[in-house]
């Protein structure tokens, strides 16, 4: 049976990265959905990259763009980089593109151009990395900087009153939009929280990998959590975005 597993912000942590895909044992009918921040914080950004670009030859992959993949792109096309990207685990990717040849940046930028600001499934599903601001839906979205930044629409609903019902006038439309909606973005963990939360029909996937929590994948269909180690023990000579 083809499984769907949407994977949170890994932020360089490849290790995590591969104890899921070891617990997971995927088949080749498998899909994959990442929520995007790739890279910055642990020291294997560029690796990590390297490993979902594999990835996507052998299993039917989607890569959803993050704000930190957004600013790696940017420095990878020779802008100048964001003073908070370089305090935000930048400086580790810088280098761990250290030794990396022309053609493999120049494969690794291409993957970042590539990525997709949302994705829509067959079921109505939404997957984004952060969220939007229009009640219209991402499609009618001004700013697209909101699909990976936006932060209101996680506070929404982590705010709501649990006994609201989509059926009251104040139930909000960009719940409504869609049957589920992942995201990643805001680490679970700033609320102490190490399993992905849910409220209504949003889910959040974000379990703190960048920072002392564990990268998680859910499968859809079947809500089965699977998570890597504490990605601290996993580079305990490293501080990854604990600054
Ligand atoms: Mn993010």
């Amino acid at each position: 049976m083809k499984r769907t597993f949407v994977i949170g912000d890994i932020h360089g942590a490849l290790k995590a990265l591969k104890q899921l895909i070891e617990q997971i044992q995927p088949s080749d009918e498998d899909r994959f959905i990442f929520l995007g921040d790739y890279v910055d914080g642990w020291s294997e950004s560029a690796s990590t990259i390297q490993y979902l670009i594999e990835m996507s030859r052998q299993f039917d992959c989607i890569f959803i763009r993050g704000n930190h993949d957004k600013w790696c792109q940017e420095w990878l096309e020779g802008k100048s980089s964001d003073p908070l990207w370089l305090s935000s685990g930048g400086m580790e990717t810088i280098n761990s593109y250290k030794g990396l040849d022309s053609s493999a940046k120049a494969q690794q930028l291409f993957f970042l151009k590539s990525l997709v600001n949302y994705h829509i499934d067959e079921q109505n599903r939404l997957f984004i990395h952060a969220g939007f601001a229009s009640m219209h839906g991402p499609l009618k979205e001004h700013y697209e900087t909101n699909y990976y930044w936006d932060r209101s629409l996680w506070e929404m609903a982590i705010s709501m009153d649990p006994s609201l019902q989509p059926d009251h006038p104040f139930y909000p439309k960009r719940l409504k939009q869609f049957s589920e909606i992942y995201i990643g973005h805001t680490p679970t963990t700033n609320y102490g929280i190490t399993t992905p939360v849910n409220c209504k029909n949003l889910w959040n996937i974000d379990t703190g990998a960048g920072f002392s929590g564990p990268l998680t994948a859910i499968e859809i269909e079947s809500k089965t959590v699977y998570q890597s180690d504490n990605v601290r023990l996993l580079y305990p000579q490293e501080s990854g975005r604990n600054k």
